[in-house]
């Protein structure tokens, strides 16, 4: 009885094992809510490699950090603990440089200057991105991004003390530069941490700001556009060479059109997060000209650190863009 059920067994794993040889399964983590349009890019994309592949390549997304927290997706994919991920790059601009060329305050403040930009910065990133173990699968922009709070801000003045959501580097660095306390948090716990008062000030796009309902903790849009950052999908490198180059191709072709359909439907609903934010209370403005020339001022000091930091090959690439 004992054999037969070893025998048994024994024929199961190997059925399945020749299951697994012809089609994978990929699942790939991302940061923000399923319906945030970056993850629905995504869920398209998916849906067009396992088309292409004739279902030989699945991917199967997984929204919210649910799989693995924002923070820690890009050292997933890069030690091979998810062979596929998304994530706001500008959030390791202290790995490299480079990565926080999409926030520097007022370098590139609409689609069009966004697109530039990347255009400029895009091979040296896949290239980075290489050295990291990494394959550049596509970048699709956020909507412009604006200050959010609970009062009035009219000047760098009032925003001395307040505690203040960063996501990256440059959002930290404004908050020392204006003289705010910044805390790192993730999207996905915004709405917790403005709900217990961890913050009440952030910089961030229409989306987040509807994704978060921040209408029930904040009462003001400052629709500044200080910049266009990017969320970039990568791939683990020897996941990528392990594929036939047929998937890879599918890969990237789906890519290079996930790519562009994300910036583009980030620019289509631009608008509409703003009058979302209004529809529910929010009082949604410019910012008066002493916010906006305290945030510029700053934003030529952030320009000239990031020169700085980034060396020869980031100067090439301002040099690059400011030339188109
Ligand atoms: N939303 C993301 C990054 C940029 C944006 O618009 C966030 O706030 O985390």
């Amino acid at each position: 009885m004992k054999r037969i059920s070893i025998l048994l067994a024994g024929c199961a794993a190997l059925s399945f094992s020749a299951g697994l040889a012809s089609a994978e399964t990929w699942d790939m983590p991302l940061a923000y809510p399923a319906t945030n349009f970056h993850s629905e890019n995504a869920a398209e994309f998916a849906q067009c490699v396992n088309e292409g592949t004739d279902g030989e390549l699945e991917i199967v997304t997984h929204p919210n950090g649910s799989l693995f927290s924002g923070s820690d997706i890009k050292r997933a994919v890069q030690t091979g603990q998810a062979p596929i991920g998304e994530r706001l790059i500008s959030a390791h601009a202290n790995e490299n440089p480079l990565f926080g060329i999409d926030s520097i305050p007022f370098l590139a403040t609409s689609f069009e200057a966004s697109e530039k930009l990347w255009a400029a910065a895009e091979d040296k990133m896949k290239e980075v991105l290489e050295s990291q173990n990494l394959v550049y699968i596509y970048a699709a922009a956020w909507p412009p991004q604006g200050l959010f709070g609970k009062q009035e801000f009219n000047s760098i003045e009032d925003l001395q003390g307040v505690k203040f959501r960063a996501y990256n580097a440059a959002t930290a660095r404004i908050a020392e530069l204006a003289g705010m306390a910044p805390v790192q948090i993730e999207a996905a716990e915004l709405s917790q941490a403005l709900a217990t008062g961890v913050v009440d000030s952030f910089i961030s796009s229409g989306s987040t700001g509807v994704d978060s309902k921040v209408w029930e903790s904040l009462t003001h849009f400052y629709d500044v556009q200080a910049w266009l950052p990017r969320n970039l999908v990568f791939v683990n490198k020897s996941a990528f060479e392990g594929l036939d180059e047929a998937t890879q191709n599918v890969l990237l072709e789906c890519g290079a059109e996930a790519g562009t359909r994300g910036t583009q439907t980030a620019e289509q609903l631009t608008a509409g997060y703003l009058e979302e934010l209004e529809a529910n209370g929010m009082t949604v403005a410019p910012p008066s000209d002493q916010l906006r020339e305290d945030l510029a001022a700053l934003g030529e000091t952030m320009t000239e650190e990031w020169i700085a930091s980034a060396g020869e090959d980031g100067a090439a690439i301002i040099e690059a863009y400011r030339a188109q």
